[in-house]
């Protein structure tokens, strides 16, 4: 969350209501309390930025739209008196309707072995029903299949890419299992550096399909980690935001779960395996992701079969001895995974991919391209330098080939002089 520099910043949760929480989680306003949001500022003023599902606005947005005086009583805040009306109040709009025209995407990728529910849930978490035919248990190899979808909440339209694994963990030998997920996440930030290093850029247009989600889906074996997960979900956390799964979780009893959580959380780290972690730096949702931090991995059911219980419609998987709720906390933890990875953390998700997964792919392929920050003496060392040293080495390279050859052609040279010189005198003694 971005603010200036008051210390105190209000967090909306959804736009429609302008229900406002302190940074403590105190909720004022909620549908536009006014005398709510006066107190709020009157509290803690200064202008801040709220950030809501992407979107940033203003304290003074919020307050002039909720036709507010403005009081500003924030310590070390610098504040210039206007005279009227000028007019940049309007950027945080201006924000909003360029980000809700352009659109969201959002990029997860479901591994899993096959049949363990990856296509069900991806189903319920989105509430409905996306095109995939079941996986054959027959397939050489692992294949990612990436279906890409347009949907629309509101007036907010997200790209949604769903890359799910094919094949995984069906071979004999499953040494290489994981070659094909690391490839292919490392071809989607390839894509992305070389539309950064174009001459014409296009990245407002661009379709980023770098994936900022994995959902890694571990069977509900009530045991351990199979090594096969373990070697997997090393291999990618440090290319993707890695969030365990226990799939099929109705097929574990409640104290078996407990059990199997706290085995795969301590496999995990003492393999060093380094999971995607909820931020806890934004003090407006610290409290809940510190929570949902401690319930990873989350234990998920998923279905897309409803039924009327009391006069609701929810989802369930119907058994002969009773019904389990998908979205019941006390049975799993759907609504966790789904809070956590849509509502509250898939901007940070999106972040994360750009700021620290892509970051290292480019830095890694940069490096490997001779380019560098800086020369031995640790001086700055411009794009300019380093294409010159590059074509200077080259050259170098070049120059030794030419050398080398003619070294060679010489030496062939007077061998050839040798072998004729025998040969004469050879001729000449038998005459
Ligand atoms: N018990 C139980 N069964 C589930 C759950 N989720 C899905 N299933 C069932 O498991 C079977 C496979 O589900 P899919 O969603 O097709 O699994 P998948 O991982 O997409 O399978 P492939 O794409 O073929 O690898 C279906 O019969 C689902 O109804 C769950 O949470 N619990
Ligand atoms: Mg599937």
């Amino acid at each position: 969350m971005h603010g200036w520099n008051c210390p105190h910043s209000y967090f909306i949760t959804r736009t429609s209501d302008y229900s406002i929480k302190t940074r403590n989680r105190c909720v004022l306003g909620g549908g536009g309390g006014r005398e709510s949001v006066v107190s709020a500022c009157d509290m803690k003023c200064g202008i801040t930025y709220f950030k809501t599902a992407g979107i940033v606005l203003s304290s003074l947005h919020v307050l002039a739209y909720l036709n507010l005086p403005i009081i500003c009583k924030g310590e070390g805040c610098r504040t210039v008196p206007l005279a009227g009306h000028v007019g940049f109040d309007s950027l945080p709009d201006q924000l909003v309707n360029q980000s809700i025209s352009q659109g969201f995407c959002f990029n997860i990728l479901c591994v899993g072995e096959t049949g363990l529910g990856k296509s069900t849930l991806m189903d319920t978490l989105f509430n409905t029903k996306f095109e995939g035919e079941p996986a054959t248990h027959t397939q050489p190899g692992v294949q990612l299949q990436s279906n890409t979808y347009d949907l629309q909440e509101s007036n907010v339209g997200l790209k949604l890419t769903i890359v799910s694994t094919v094949g995984f963990g069906d071979q004999i030998n499953k040494e290489d299992s994981y070659r094909p997920i690391v490839e292919f996440i490392d071809a989607q930030f390839e894509a992305y550096l070389q539309e950064e290093l174009k001459i014409r850029r296009l990245l407002h247009n661009y379709h980023d399909s770098r994936i900022h989600a994995c959902l890694y889906f571990i069977a509900p074996t009530g045991h351990s980690l199979k090594s096969l997960d373990l070697v997997t979900m090393k291999k990618l956390d440090s290319k993707v935001n890695v969030i365990p799964i226990i799939a099929k979780s109705d097929a574990i009893s409640k104290s078996e779960l407990t059990k199997f959580k706290i085995k795969i959380t301590s496999e995990l780290v003492s393999n060093g395996v380094q999971i995607y972690q909820f931020p806890m730096d934004d003090e407006a949702v610290a409290e809940v992701n510190g929570t949902m931090n401690a319930h990873l991995p989350f234990a998920v059911i998923g279905s897309t079969e409803e039924l009327k219980i009391g006069n609701k419609m929810v989802k369930v998987r119907q058994y002969p001895w009773g019904t389990v709720q998908v979205e019941n906390e006390a049975h799993c933890d759907f609504v966790k995974l789904r809070e956590m990875l849509i509502r509250v953390n898939m901007e940070d998700l999106r972040e994360q991919t750009h700021s620290r997964h892509y970051e290292l792919y480019r830095r890694c392929k940069l490096e490997e391209m001779g380019f560098k920050d800086t020369d031995p003496d640790s001086k700055p060392f411009s794009l300019q330098e380093t294409y010159e040293a590059k074509r200077n080495e080259f050259l170098g390279e070049l120059q030794k080939k030419e050398e080398e050859m003619r070294q060679m052609f010489v030496q062939r040279v007077k061998e050839k002089e040798a072998e004729l010189k025998e040969a004469e005198k050879e001729n000449k003694s038998c005459l």
